[in-house]
């Protein structure tokens, strides 16, 4: 008895010497690996705990599973309401597997919350801009990425069960982790009549025999069983409804769009985000993160869509250019034209339903895992450099990479072959690329990934409209008649209203409204040549003038106005903020 009150003891001692069993999340946060989905959601609570007056924490809405989609908004009340400002609005980890997109709108957020009042960049964007960021919207698919096993190309849908081999089953086949290591690897078997050989350079690869060849290898692609014995392997995974085939824009059935789910935003999740999306009208600009490949994507997302207006073009091909610089070896690329076709993808829904320009970053590049010396460059255009991207779907060769696996990450990338005895197979071994490669940066690389791409994200937000109502002229015409000119300024790209919505009258344009108690607004309308007073009234009710403000541009007017006394005017927008001024007539 004794004895055990002393073990107690020594238990109890040695127990409280021991750090804090559940890993705390504190602001500023780190970036040295990639969140889990509680890490995620502890971050934002730690941001929204750490800046109080500027952000606003809420639950979006409930995924498939019941999970909470949550979006930190940051907006500073002291100048505004935030649907009174310019809005942006990013997000991330739509396809569970994409990871990156979550770590990076947490670094977004705590890099301009944790910048406020310190560097003046970030505190007049915060005091002039409204940010929403949702960091994970499919957060049944990064819970279930990150816990379960997966191969780096699984767990990208919504949590809806599809019966992908059309037997009356749903999921009933997936792939399964035979040797329990966390990763679904791939299954290789002996047989010298196999299409692969051991390659010569690293026996750990295998490349395919040339003609005439002695084979060595079957692939018997990924790790897994006949689960319901049907005679195939794998032939019925987890999901499928692609989260980024599901929205409620040029959606089309699966026969024609993969992936597209029964009707578009059948997704709960989706659903709400799109809903309180919608409720967000200030929301000018959106960027959607993705992997991989190193792309800055905007629309059309099918070419039968049409080009974007030219003037729309202007303003991607700006930004998106400017972006290629920020993130070095990134391309700025039309989604269906250098791309693919997409149908009822989430970029195409913000731009012709909310009016807002889109960018899709596909991060990740393979480029960034090469292992080359750079005296061992080929020269651009030489036969060598031809030969070489000839041989490499990436750029980046397998036998490049798993020497950055063994040399740069001590093998972390990489699984040696192992023998496993397979119910039907028989012997095979398994091996290969693990989880968290191929699409996904070594955790030592994270934090020059979130940082560059969100520093990508900050400048079209610093290219937000930000108008300037100015009155330029008040001049006594004689009698008690006035000509009032007004001058609506902005010296960012966006323009207040993109020219897509325009084209479409998605919703009404810009307002300038003036009044005052002892005036009446005889005449108005928009000043085309100061010089030679040329100007272009308007019929009907002068006093309430519909605009659009350019890009790096302005836009004038003209009013006569009768009368004495305060007048004042007020300029409304949805994507550029409201102004209002007050000026007398004496
Ligand atoms: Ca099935
Ligand atoms: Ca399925
Ligand atoms: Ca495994
Ligand atoms: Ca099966
Ligand atoms: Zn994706």
């Amino acid at each position: 008895m004794k004895k055990l009150a002393g073990l107690v003891l020594l238990i109890m001692l040695f127990a409280s010497t021991l750090p804090a069993q559940k890993s705390e999340i504190t602001v500023p946060l780190r970036f040295d690996q990639y969140h889990s989905l509680d890490q995620v959601y502890e971050a934002l609570r730690a941001l929204n705990k750490a800046y109080p007056q500027l952000t606003t924490l809420e639950t979006v809405g409930k995924s498939e599973e019941g999970r909470p989609i949550m979006a930190l908004t940051v907006n500073n009340p002291k100048t505004g309401p935030a649907l009174d400002k310019p809005g942006i609005y990013v997000d991330g980890n739509m396809h569970g597997n994409e990871i990156q997109g979550g770590d990076i709108s947490l670094y977004l957020l705590d890099y301009v919350l944790g910048n406020y009042g310190k560097n003046p960049e970030m505190t007049s964007l915060v005091d002039k801009a409204a940010l929403y960021i949702v960091p994970v919207v499919n957060v049944d698919g990064r819970f279930h990425f990150m816990t379960d096993a997966n191969s780096p190309d699984s767990n990208r849908s919504l949590r809806i069960t599809v019966d992908d081999d059309k037997d009356g089953l749903f999921d009933e086949d997936p792939s399964d982790d035979l040797d329990g290591d966390g990763n679904i690897c791939t299954m290789r078997k002996k047989d010298p009549f196999g299409p692969y050989k051991s390659d010569p350079e690293d026996p750990r690869l295998m490349v395919r025999i040339k003609p005439g060849e002695k084979g060595e290898w079957s692939m018997l692609g990924e790790e897994g069983l006949d689960n319901d014995g049907d005679g195939r392997v794998n032939e019925d995974g987890e999901g499928y409804v692609d989260p980024n085939r599901n929205w409620g824009f040029d959606w089309a059935p699966p026969y024609v769009q993969g992936g597209s789910g029964e009707y578009p935003f059948s997704g709960v999740g989706l659903k709400a985000l799109a809903e309180w999306t919608m409720a967000r009208t200030n929301i000018a600009f959106a960027w959607s993160f993705h992997n991989n490949g190193g792309m800055i994507l905007r629309g059309p997302s099918r070419k039968g869509l049409g080009e974007y207006p030219p003037q729309d073009v202007a303003v991607y091909d700006y930004l998106g250019k400017q972006g290629e610089r920020i993130i070095p070896g990134y391309r700025y690329m039309i989604s269906w034209k250098d791309l693919y076709t997409t149908y009822g993808d989430s970029g195409e829904w913000i731009t012709q339903t909310m009016g807002a320009y889109f960018y899709c970053a596909e991060v990740f590049q393979g480029e960034s895992e090469a292992f080359k010396g750079v005296s061992e460059r080929p020269e651009p255009g030489s036969p060598r450099e031809e030969a070489v991207r000839g041989m490499f779907s990436e750029g980046v060769s397998d036998r490049e990479r798993i020497k950055f696996s063994d040399n740069v990450v001590q093998g972390e990338l990489y699984k040696p072959w192992k023998p496993f005895k397979h119910p039907d197979y028989g012997d095979v071994e398994i091996g290969g690329w693990v989880k968290m490669s191929s699409r996904l940066g070594a955790p030592f690389m994270i934090k020059d990934l979130v940082h560059r791409n969100a520093m990508a994200v900050l400048f079209s937000a610093k290219h937000l409209p930000e108008v300037a109502l100015d009155v330029t002229e008040v001049k006594a015409l004689g009698g008690n008649l006035y000509r009032v000119r007004t001058r609506l300024a902005n010296p960012k790209a966006l323009p207040t209203m993109s020219y897509l919505a325009q084209k479409v009258n998605l919703y009404p344009k810009d307002v300038l409204k003036v009044s005052g108690a002892g005036a009446k607004i005889v005449a108005g309308g928009l000043l085309l040549d100061p010089y030679r007073d040329q100007v272009a009234y308007k019929k009907d009710k002068p006093e309430v003038q519909f605009l659009v403000v350019p890009g790096f541009g302005k836009v004038e007017h003209q009013f006569l106005i009768e009368g004495k006394g305060e007048i004042t005017l007020k300029y409304e927008s949805r994507h550029g903020g409201k102004l209002a001024k007050t000026i007398k007539l004496e």
